[in-house]
């Protein structure tokens, strides 16, 4: 115990040490450090990010103390020893607020001068104590707190500290002579791991010499076996952590131990230190003086009083307090110079594997998606810019007539043509088209007149030859139980494709619902459908990409009976929801034989 003791001793002199050159250089240290200084030490000499923490400061220098009883309200005789070791050495004198010179007011506690002695109203009597209250205006995390006295060290008293400016106090060190007696606590051995959080109580600094000039020191963090590594202890980091400390003395020596009357005796206290750095998290080296208090001047992308989010734009990982093995720095979203807003999303996160979690919101410049990385619905990548361009892309320029949509394929430009007409933009009629006056067919098919052969396909136009060849169906077909018996099979597809080939067109149909399944099964799922090009020039059927519809259909004229095809002797009829319950009825009357009597 001497050793350690001695230890102790001598950490907290080089404590001292470094707060009296602290205070020398006072604000100048506060100078904001920018990144790239080479004497930043947030970074390293390769600009790496790295964990900084500021300098400790004494918190209470120049710091007004509340202090609950101190002496002079009505004069008081108020006696103190000359000399630490010797008890007759006393000296009394008349403490009255009411003159300068006799008073020892709460300013002395902090006023970085030894010469002057905070002393409390005499003859203080336990169970009655006296407190002292340092506000610290924000959250430090402690390195130390000492008193050095001017009247004997208290038999006992206690420190405490509030991490919520004063609304509850926890203890965190006592000192007696008799710490069961007085705080109902054993006196310290080792502390535990267990306890960590604890306060201890001690006898140590509690003996009745020196009679004056006695100090009381105390280090939060010692004897604490995670101390080592208290930048990877939250619960230490939690222990040190303070905006207000509060010390109570609750006892004295007796006058007897003293030599002395009890009515002179007090608590009287020269100096009041407490170290301690500002909470920066790891991020920031500096505290800065802002008029709303010392401020953390933060590194690494965070932002905040104690630097504990990641600033504007820097949310493509979570925040995480620094530790000496990784500065986990706040990272810029990538949204490709299209926006300067983004938000974390904790889901993007984890599926990324803990790599990006950024989300770009405002793309602007006709962007959109995550990154901003591509063009919005309506327009198409210019491939001669590259995507982080305010030009990268461009409107797609479909024409409203030719085309099924304003949008386009991202990367071709294509827009989606309607039946005849072609051109990127869809503004022209395709060989063997020509123009309409209807909006629906803007291009139809020219009438080969002498060149027809008897093979040759099917010539036709949108007049005369579709009235004949079918009832051009107008979409809003009733759906009843007749139309579903008198067909092979009855389904919900949604039509996501379409292409030319040859005389056919070839959609893509997602099934999702088989309600009459033919002869050769329809699986559910993406698969081509094929109808004859002339049955939807002739709007026998009308299928559009992007739609869903319930398609009721034979397959007896199907070459391939694997395959979907539709004629104008189908039925595509865009889906409605309430048919669903309608169409399970009809499954179930045709299981029971009510197709035959339909
Ligand atoms: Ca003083």
């Amino acid at each position: 115990m001497p050793q350690l003791l001695r230890g102790f001793l001598i950490y907290l002199c080089i404590l001292q040490l470094c707060l009296v050159s602290l205070r020398q250089k006072s604000h100048t240290h506060l100078v904001t450090a920018q990144r790239g200084h080479p004497e930043d030490p947030c970074y390293d000499a390769k600009q790496r990010p790295r964990y900084c923490i500021p300098d400790f400061l004494d918190l209470a220098l120049g710091r007004e103390v509340q202090a609950s009883g101190t002496c002079g309200k009505v004069p008081q005789k108020l006696c103190s020893y000359q000399d630490p070791t010797n008890i007759t050495s006393r000296k009394c004198l008349i403490c009255d607020q009411s003159r300068a010179k006799t008073s020892y007011p709460p300013a002395y506690l902090t006023d970085a001068d030894a010469q002057t002695c905070w002393k409390s109203e005499a003859g203080v009597k336990f169970p009655k104590n006296v407190t002292l209250t340092l506000p610290l205006g924000r959250r430090f995390e402690l390195v130390y707190l000492s008193l050095r006295f001017c009247s004997p060290r208290p038999q006992s008293m206690a420190v405490y500290k509030s991490m919520d400016h004063g609304r509850s106090w926890v203890p965190i060190q006592y000192y007696s002579t008799q710490c069961r007696r007085v705080y109902g606590l054993p006196t310290s051995g080792t502390i535990t791991k267990a306890m960590e959080h604890e306060a201890s109580c001690t006898d140590y600094q509690t003996g009745l010499k020196p009679l004056t000039g006695g100090l009381v020191a105390f280090m939060p963090l010692a004897g604490r076996p995670s101390a080592r590594r208290f930048e990877y202890s939250p619960v230490l980091q939690d222990w040190v952590t303070a905006t207000d400390i509060r010390v109570v003395f609750s006892r004295l020596h007796t006058g007897q131990e003293l030599g002395m009357r009890r009515k002179t005796t007090f608590y009287g206290v020269t100096e009041l230190q407490v170290g301690g750095r500002c909470k920066c998290n790891g991020h920031a080296s500096h505290c800065a003086s802002m008029p709303e208090g010392l401020t953390c001047d933060c590194r690494h992308h965070t932002a905040g009083p104690e630097c504990d989010r990641c600033k504007a734009f820097y949310h493509d990982r979570p925040w995480q307090r620094a530790t000496p093995s990784n500065s986990h720095e706040c990272v810029a979203c990538e949204c490709n110079l299209h926006s300067h807003r983004c938000r974390f999303s904790m889901e993007l996160y984890a599926l990324s594997g803990r790599r990006s979690g950024g989300i770009c919101t405002g793309c602007r410049h006709n962007t959109a998606g995550r990154h901003c990385h591509y063009c919005k619905q309506g327009y198409k990548r210019d491939p001669g810019k590259p995507i982080t361009s305010r030009r990268s892309c461009k409107p797609c320029q479909c024409h409203p007539v030719g085309a099924i949509s304003a949008m386009c394929n991202q990367t071709t430009g294509q827009c989606q043509c309607k039946i005849g007409v072609t051109g990127l933009t869809c503004n022209r009629c395709a060989l063997g088209f020509q123009q309409s006056r209807s909006a629906y067919m803007p291009c139809v098919r020219i009438r080969e007149e002498a060149t027809t052969t008897a093979d040759s396909p099917l010539v036709w136009n949108a007049g005369t030859e579709c009235q004949t060849y079918c009832k051009p169906s107008r979409g809003r077909a009733h759906m009843n139980l007749r139309k579903y018996c008198t067909k092979d099979y009855v389904l919900r597809a949604q039509i996501s494709a379409m292409e030319k080939s040859g005389e056919w067109w070839e959609f893509t149909a997602s099934v999702s619902t088989v309600y009459r399944q033919r002869r050769v099964p329809i699986r559910r799922g993406d698969q081509p459908l094929w109808v004859p090009e002339q049955d939807l020039a002739c709007a026998c059927l009308r299928l559009q990409v992007g739609r869903a519809y319930l398609i009721i259909a034979n397959d007896e004229e199907s070459p391939d009976t694997s395959r979907l095809v539709l004629d104008r002797n189908s039925l595509a009829l865009p889906w409605r929801d309430a048919w669903a319950y309608k169409l399970r009825r009809f499954q179930q009357q045709h299981r029971r034989g009510k197709c035959k009597d339909a």
